[in-house]
């Protein structure tokens, strides 16, 4: 299979995070997507090609213009207020604040965020929008007929919803190809996330729509990041009742109790009989995963590629999470030879 990659994924590269009450390096950082390239060249998955150009309209149906203007401009407003370290914002309107967008800047990233771990540097509107245009390039070759394609995204996009970003995320890179198959006249749709934090965003943007089915498998919010999505009693609403699927897992859940989450959502998206199919492949659901806690072996992710490749619809992989950075080159390609060896 084609895998996407674009250089400029390095643009985006923030100095810290906090971690215990410290300010640590990021977990998300550039090395993760080198190592995941460098298993797709070593393993010979296929050729390996930069991202074609769609522009901002396939982003601007997802994104909102208010969000998309102040991703593009933060850092130029940053600067000329005399800073030059990372952004961060700091206050959010949260449950007994008022939600009207601020004409400051500082107040703005708050109203655009949901957490602190969506740094804004120097070149992360450019390393966001060349991810999202790696999705619709996977996108694109799907769309011609191909049975699966990699779409290798960094910086990650699934907790990104339309106008808010948060979790290291800023474009949903799955979202955007995934409303690029309906612009191009797929009727139905389904994203299964498989990263270890269930995809708030996503299931945000979609949780009122028919036309994609959001499946989701993941810690649950009730001991795990984002904390207040992600439950099982989320359904969808309105059209979209029904189109949405949390299997919320245990700490420490490995293999036989993944596996058969992965079994229901893998039925529930065959009785949906999507012309697409999107995988969030996240490979933090592995056992020594630095801020995970599920227990998935390597060899695992072989049996995941394989389960979802018997499902017989075409298939773009959107790379998410994955944080034992010398591992997730081997995790997310077991993943693809697991589907391309089915
Ligand atoms: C909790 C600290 C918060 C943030 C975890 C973000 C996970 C991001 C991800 C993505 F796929 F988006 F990259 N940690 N103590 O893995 O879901
Ligand atoms: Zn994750």
């Amino acid at each position: 299979m084609l895998t996407f990659y674009s250089d400029d994924h390095r643009l985006h590269h923030a100095r810290g995070e906090m971690v215990g009450g410290e300010f640590k390096p990021c977990f998300e950082m550039p090395a993760r997507a080198d190592h995941v390239l460098a298993r797709v060249c070593e393993r010979a998955v296929g050729e390996v090609l930069p991202p074609a150009d769609f522009g901002l309209a396939p982003i601007a149906r997802i994104h909102t213009d208010d969000y998309l203007q102040f991703l593009q401009s933060a850092w130029r407003r940053w600067t000329e207020q005399g800073n030059s370290a990372d952004f961060l914002p700091g206050v959010f309107p949260a449950r007994h604040l008022r939600g009207k967008r601020p004409d400051d800047l500082y107040g703005q990233y708050g109203f655009h965020s949901f957490d602190c771990f969506a740094p804004i540097t120097s070149g992360t509107w450019q390393a966001a929008y060349a991810s999202a245009q790696v999705a619709l390039s996977g996108q694109r070759e799907i769309a011609a007929g191909a049975l699966c394609a990699f779409a290798l995204c960094r910086p990650p996009g699934h907790h990104a919803a339309a106008d808010v970003m948060g979790g290291y995320c800023y474009l949903n890179n799955v979202a955007i190809a995934a409303q690029a198959c309906l612009d191009q006249g797929a009727a139905r749709v389904a994203i299964l996330d498989v990263d270890y934090h269930h995809g708030n965003g996503t299931q945000a943007i979609f949780y009122d729509r028919a036309d994609v089915l959001v499946v989701n498998i993941h810690g649950s919010p009730s001991f795990e990041y984002p904390h207040f999505l992600g439950y099982a009693d989320e359904t969808g609403t309105g059209a979209g009742e029904g189109c949405n699927l949390n299997l919320p897992l245990a700490a420490g859940s490995a293999w036989d109790t993944w596996g058969n989450a992965l079994e229901t959502a893998c039925r529930r998206i065959a009785a949906y009989a999507p012309e697409v199919l999107l995988i969030s492949l996240g490979v933090d659901t592995y056992k020594d995963d630095p801020i995970s806690s599920f227990r998935l072996d390597s060899p695992d992710y072989l049996r995941m590629g394989e389960r979802i490749a018997a499902l017989g619809v075409p298939t773009l992989f959107v790379m998410e999470g994955g944080y034992a950075v010398a591992e997730i080159g081997v995790n997310a390609v077991n993943v693809l030879e697991g589907f391309q060896g089915a």
